[in-house]
C-alpha cells in the first residue's frame, strides 16, 4: 500500500521514503589518459603567458572528464592532479594550506622547494611531500624549465568544508620546528612538537635512485607486480595521511592481476611503454602520460617494455576510516 502524504517540510522534516537519500553511488566513471606531448605543449605555452609572480602557482589542472557536480575541482573522485612549470630564475612565493600535496619531478634540474624552512631539491624522478599546513615555496636556480606533477587531496577538504589557506611571508613564530632530513637516523627519539600536533612525515624528499634500489629487492606482490610504498619516516605507515603512494615496476609480458577497489587512482608513467585495461577500454601509454582510474573500475596493466608507474590513490584515507574495499579476479 502506498504511504499516506505527510506534509512536514514547514518543520524542516522530510519522510526518508520520499527521497533519494542513501542510494548507492552509480557505477564507475570512465578513466582518462593525458598524453605527455599535449600536456607539455600547453604547459610550455602557459609559461609564456604568465608568471608565478602574478598567479601564485603556474599550474594547469587536469580536468575530470565526468565532473560529479558543478565546479567539481577533482581530476578523479577524491584526487586532484595538476602540472606545474617554473622557469629558471623564478620564485613561487610561500603559502600554506590544509590540503596535502605531493610532487613528482618530471623535467629540469636545480629547482628547490622549501618546506617548513627545509630546502628540498627537485630533480627528475624525485617525489616530494608538502603535508597539509606546512609552509612551502618554490624557486629555480637551474637553466632549463622545471616541470612536475602535483597530486592533492583537495576534493576531500572541499567536501568536508575544511579548506584553509594562508599566504606568506612566513612569520618566524609561525614556523614549526623541524629537523633536517639527515637527523632521522634515530627516528624513535624526537623533540616534542616536531610534528606540529600532526604525525606528518618529517622526510619531505624521496629520491628516485633510492626508490629503484628498494624496488629491485621487492618481491612480486598479490597484484602480480613489484611495488614499493613511500612511507612516513616517523610511523612506517603511508607517507601522507590520506594518500597512498607507490612505485610499480612492470616487466614485459607479466600483466598485473585484474583488480578493483573503492579508491580513486592517478598513474604517471615514469618510463616504459604498455597498456592499461580499464573496464572495456584499453589505454596505450608511454613516458609521462597520466592516467586516471576512478573508483570501482576493474583494471590491470601490461608493459611492452620494462616500465615504472607512479601510483597515487586515496586508499590510505579509506583504510584509516575502515571504508576500504578491494578484490581480485583471475
Ligand atoms: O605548488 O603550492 O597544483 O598550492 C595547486 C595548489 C600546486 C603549490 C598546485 C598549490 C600548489
Ligand atoms: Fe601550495
Amino acid at each position: 500500500m502506498k504511504p499516506g502524504k505527510l506534509d512536514c517540510a514547514r518543520a524542516l522534516l522530510e519522510p526518508l521514503w520520499e527521497t533519494k537519500a542513501h542510494s548507492p553511488t552509480p557505477g564507475p566513471r570512465s578513466g582518462h589518459q593525458w598524453h605527455w606531448q599535449d600536456v607539455k605543449a600547453y604547459i610550455t605555452e602557459a609559461a609564456k603567458l604568465t608568471s608565478p609572480e602574478v598567479v601564485e602557482r603556474r599550474v594547469l589542472r587536469l580536468m575530470n572528464p565526468e565532473p560529479a557536480f558543478e565546479d567539481d575541482e577533482s581530476t578523479a573522485g577524491n584526487l586532484a592532479a595538476a602540472i606545474q612549470i617554473l622557469l629558471p630564475g623564478e620564485k613561487a612565493r610561500p603559502h600554506r594550506h590544509s590540503i596535502n600535496a605531493l610532487r613528482f619531478i618530471m623535467e629540469g634540474h636545480g629547482a628547490t622547494t622549501i618546506v617548513n624552512g627545509i630546502p628540498v631539491a627537485m630533480n627528475p624522478g624525485d617525489l616530494l611531500l608538502t603535508p597539509g599546513d606546512c609552509w612551502h615555496e618554490h624557486y629555480h636556480d637551474g637553466d632549463r624549465p622545471s616541470i612536475w606533477l602535483d597530486v592533492l587531496d583537495a576534493p576531500v577538504h572541499n567536501a568536508l568544508g575544511i579548506i584553509t589557506f594562508e599566504p606568506g611571508p612566513v612569520a618566524k613564530e609561525k614556523m614549526p620546528a623541524s629537523l633536517p632530513i639527515g637527523a632521522f637516523k634515530a627516528p624513535s627519539i624526537l623533540p616534542c612538537g616536531i610534528s606540529h600536533g600532526r604525525a606528518y612525515s618529517p622526510v619531505f624528499s624521496y629520491p628516485y635512485e633510492d626508490v629503484l634500489r628498494v624496488l629491485d629487492h621487492a618481491p612480486v606482490g598479490p597484484e602480480g607486480l613489484r611495488a614499493v610504498r613511500y612511507a612516513n619516516a616517523l610511523t612506517g605507515g603511508a607517507a601522507m595521511s590520506t594518500l597512498d603512494i607507490q612505485m610499480l615496476g612492470l616487466e614485459p609480458a607479466e600483466p598485473s592481476r585484474d583488480y578493483r577497489c573503492n579508491a580513486d587512482f592517478i598513474f604517471l608513467v615514469v618510463d616504459g611503454e604498455g597498456t592499461t585495461q580499464v573496464g572495456d577500454e584499453t589505454m596505450s601509454w608511454s613516458k609521462y602520460d597520466i592516467l586516471t582510474i576512478p573508483r570501482n573500475n576493474w583494471f590491470h596493466h601490461e608493459a611492452r617494455s620494462k616500465a615504472h608507474l607512479l601510483q597515487v590513490s586515496d586508499s590510505e584515507m579509506l583504510r584509516r576510516l575502515d571504508l576500504f574495499e578491494e578484490s581480485y579476479r583471475s
